[in-house]
């Protein structure tokens, strides 16, 4: 008999050397001497700062990899119903710190490394960020994972494994530069490359139906996508989850060798650079058509690939007798917006092509696993995708969609009056554009028909001699041009979910309200709200030791890394001055690792007791960095106005700072980057401020750059048009590590405040309803800007900043309306509120014991934003699974 699998009571002996996962430096130091001598990425007679981190890397790894199958052998064991988070982004960030902080074996790793030589924090630096994300919607799901695993429940991440992954962004005299980013050059020691786990995905290709109505999906592009791992460990539990992400290339027999032999390497090629290409980057430029059809590739490959691997598992861990019926109760699959909504017609496409279910029962399954989180109304950011390329491109999928679509619609027809049903119809389908089936047509009134005849019969002849009368036109104007069919797909993912759920109060409202306020009506049931949360293991103990040392000293233990709500205990201390001295020291150590931070990586000095202040994030006009920038050269100009000593006795010392990457084509926002560091490089030169204003722009932000700035920050803004940012989660970490917010009410900012206290939230801007009246009233040229915003456009147009026209983007805050013009998104409506605001936040610096206060109680209301109480929520009302600790 062969043996299937190793005998569970024979001890697998590791050589002890090679396992770790003792606390002790010296097992672990010859551990990482061990990797990097016989597993060398390099060479192994050097020990220099990259080898160490790549040995330390594999150090961990061992111990991960030991947990991870212990982990699943365990979920496997218990057959509990597991969570498949599905996400085109993960924001992981570096991996080192926080694999060594989730173990708690921070001491012995920096001791065994002392012993080699090295320093673990400049060990830990060595390590390229994982950038595969953009921005919080990316990171949300990385903080995600975090909590799954330390809260033990059955999970997995699945993404895509992007070979440049979100690109680097370096500064230049033009602005904003975009370069491939090379994070997987090195090698990649956090993954183990899955070569028995890999499944097949097909693009185009045609339908046929069989002799028994049974359709298969032919010929087309075939590629495979394999998996890799990335273990994932929790804190303070031994569960360590995965994170699986896909790589698509061909496999040797679709490697046309004939070619390759005949001389035409470049046709033998091309199967592999057409399969390869689907995960070089991350949302490559859709303003081409092959652009479009790359990014559907991405999305098809991630949903096609974690489908079959989610159903295979199925199988596996149900044994021989297994019914399809108990699908839902061991599978929920959450759909991180609707980049992944392909779930929805990909499972019910293998329940009934591949595993032979009927219609019903692969609908009822579908619909009973799948669930969808909104995270933005944009209109701009809802994706439909051209009906003609999708045919072409997943044939087999857009019948399922017009199947889903016309049932869609039979059962709205039973639903909603006759003389409502043509409107609902076309919000509400998934099909834009597209005939009504005739079977619905006919449930609609019956509309007169239009009389426009084209010509018409003489009703008498006048004579007996019958004519065939010319055709007369009446007057033929050219028929509009037929708008393009489309697939709506946030439309698919309402109806085919069971939940939809918004990422803080305001947006869930909104989402309720406003963007699918049909569908609401018609399902109130459906829709939760899920206000984001953050991860504390990263966001506030591993990155801010210092605060967190304080923190733990003042409530007595550390526990609050996992009941954030200890953290509110701090809140009877928030007036002891032997508190504030340790908490200023916190905050002040972090400020000047900052201004080194800072001074390497702009060559600026900035001064650690100014007021450090920070906005990063994408850039996007309704973030409005350009509110943000506007308010500072209004400062400058007003300095320059004055005297030294009133300049001196009216504002405090501010470092202003911004991050943020612009989508390469979005102009505008480029051109507010070159803007900030336009402004940036004036200011900062000019030696009457000196160090009463610095402006630093530094570049590509990302999760290892936030990891510096936040512990340093005492200010930071928030100031999206109210209404617009679903949640924002940087607001979050903010707060968690005694910062004090300045924003409009919007997104997540309404609960942080509440939880707060208004007196620790500097409030400003209009609010989210009063939007639409402002730009009506706008439009109706009823707006009246403020003389300070006119003086500041003015300034800019002056030249003071260089010679870069900016028209452009200042004409978009001009005109009453159009588009790129009447200012959309009201920077001139709230920036005298803004500034005023501003003026507030000196006031309040000035006195620091206030201010020390204010920070404190930040902290303390900061307990609601871990994503461990979010992660509870979505596990209890959406996902309906429970923790399972490996014992
Ligand atoms: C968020 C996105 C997003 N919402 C499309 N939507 C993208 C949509 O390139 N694309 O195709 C990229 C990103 N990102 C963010 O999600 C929200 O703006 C934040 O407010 C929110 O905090 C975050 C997490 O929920």
């Amino acid at each position: 008999k062969v043996k299937t699998s190793v005998d569970d009571n024979e001890e697998s002996v590791i050589p002890s050397v090679a396992n770790p996962t003792s606390r002790d430096a010296t097992a672990i130091a010859s551990n990482i001497k061990y990797h990097a001598e016989y597993t060398p990425s390099y060479s192994p007679y050097k020990f220099e700062l990259e080898q160490a981190y790549v040995a330390t890397a594999e150090s961990l790894r061992d111990t991960l990899v030991q947990r991870w199958n212990e982990t699943y052998k365990h979920f496997q064991l218990d057959n509990a119903k597991a969570i498949h988070y599905l996400s085109m982004e993960f924001l992981q960030g570096r991996a080192l710190l926080n694999a060594i902080g989730n173990l708690e074996v921070k001491d012995a790793y920096s001791q065994a490394l002392q012993r080699l030589g090295h320093d673990l924090e400049a060990v830990a630096e060595k390590e390229p960020d994982a950038a595969l994300g953009n921005g919080g919607l990316g990171r949300l799901a990385s903080c995600f994972l975090d909590s799954l695993a330390t809260l033990n429940y059955p999970a997995w991440g699945y993404g895509l494994r992007y070979k440049y992954g979100l690109f680097h962004q370096s500064i230049t005299k033009d602005g904003q530069k975009e370069e491939a980013e090379k994070w997987l050059e090195m090698g990649y020691p956090w993954e183990i490359p899955r070569h028995d786990i890999a499944y097949p995905i097909k693009f185009f290709g045609k339908v046929v139906e069989n002799y028994n109505g049974k359709k298969e999906w032919l010929g087309g592009e075939n590629v495979k996508a394999f998996a890799y791992d990335v273990p994932i460990p929790g804190y303070q539990t031994k569960n360590t989850i995965s994170l699986r992400l896909w790589s698509t290339k061909v496999s040797a027999e679709d490697f046309d060798l004939d070619a390759f032999n005949a001389g035409d390497h470049e046709k033998a090629n091309l199967a592999h650079a057409n399969a390869e290409k689907i995960c070089y980057v991350l949302y490559p430029g859709d303003g081409t058509l092959e652009g479009k059809i790359l990014r559907l590739k991405q999305q098809y490959t991630l949903c096609s690939a974690s489908i079959q691997d989610i159903i295979a598992r199925f199988k596996e861990w149900s044994g021989a007798k297994f019914s399809w019926d108990t699908f839902p109760s061991k599978v929920a699959i959450q759909m991180n917006d609707t980049h992944p909504t392909l779930c929805v017609p990909e499972l019910i496409r293998l329940l009934i092509d591949e595993e032979g279910l009927s219609w019903d029962e692969a609908w009822k399954i579908t619909q009973a696993t799948v669930a969808y989180t909104n995270h933005t109304v944009l209109p701009e950011a809802l994706e439909k995708w051209p009906l003609e390329l999708f045919q072409k491109l997943l044939p087999r999928h857009i019948e399922i969609i017009e199947q889903i679509d016309e049932k869609f619609l039979t059962f709205l027809a039973s639903k909603i009056p006759k003389e409502e049903l043509e409107a609902k119809i076309k919000s509400m389908r998934i099909l834009e554009n597209v005939e009504v089936p005739a079977a619905i047509q006919s449930l609609l009134p019956v509309k007169p028909v239009k009389a426009d005849i084209i010509s018409k019969p003489d009703p008498q002849p006048k004579t007996d001699k019958v004519e065939t009368k010319k055709v007369e036109k009446v007057k033929e104007e050219p028929l509009p041009p037929k708008p393009a069919g489309a697939v709506r797909m946030a439309n698919l993912s309402v109806i085919g979910g069971h939940k939809v759920n918004g990422v803080a109060a305001i947006h869930t409202e909104i989402v309720k309200d406003e963007v699918f306020s049909d569908f609401y009506k018609l399902w109130p049931e459906k829709f939760q709200n899920k206000t984001n949360g953050v991860t504390p293991r990263r966001w506030l103990s591993f990155c801010n030791p210092e605060l967190s040392k304080v923190i733990t000293k003042w409530l007595g233990s550390e526990d609050w890394v996992l009941h954030t709500e200890q953290l509110a205990g701090l809140r009877k201390f928030a007036d002891n001055k032997e508190l504030h001295k340790e908490w200023i020291a916190a905050k002040t150590a972090r400020k000047e690792k900052l201004a080194v931070y800072i001074k390497d990586r702009t060559g600026y000095t900035v001064s650690p007791s100014s007021l450090f202040d920070i906005q990063v994030k994408r850039i996007h006009e309704y973030k409005r960095q350009l509110l943000n920038i506007m308010g500072v050269i209004y400062r400058y100009k007003k300095m320059k106005e004055m005297s030294a000593k009133d300049r001196k006795a009216k504002f405090v010392p501010r470092v202003c700072m911004f991050g943020g990457k612009a989508f390469a084509t979005y102009w505008q926002a480029k051109r507010i980057v070159k803007l900030i560091t336009d402004v940036s490089a004036t200011i900062n030169n000019d030696s009457e401020i000196g160090d009463l204003l610095k402006v630093i722009f530094i570049p590509d932000y990302n999760v290892s750059v936030a990891e510096v700035l936040i512990p340093a920050s005492e200010l930071s803004q928030h100031i999206s048009t109210a209404g617009m940012e679903a949640s924002g989660t940087s607001n979050m970490k903010f707060v968690m590590n005694g910062c004090i917010l300045i924003g409009t009410l919007d997104g997540a900012n309404v609960e942080i405040r509440e939880e707060v206290g208004e007196d620790n939230f500097f409030l400003f801007g209009a609010l989210a309803p009063e939007i639409a009246g402002l730009r009506a009233e706008r439009a109706a040229g009823k707006f009246i800007p403020d003389p300070r915003f006119e003086e500041v456009k003015k300034f800019i147009r002056s030249g003071v900043f260089g010679d870069y026209n900016y028209n452009e983007l200042l004409s978009s805050l001009e005109g009453n309306s159009g588009y790129g013009r009447g200012d959309y998104f009201l920077v001139g409506k709230d920036f005298p509120s803004y500034i005023e605001c501003q003026e507030e936040v000196d006031l309040a610096y000035k006195d620091q014991e206030k201010w020390t206060k204010m920070s404190i109680l930040n902290v303390a209301g900061s307990y609601k934003f871990s994503s461990d109480r979010t992660i509870h929520e979505y596990a209890n009302d959406i996902w309906d699974i429970t923790p399972s600790a490996v014992p």
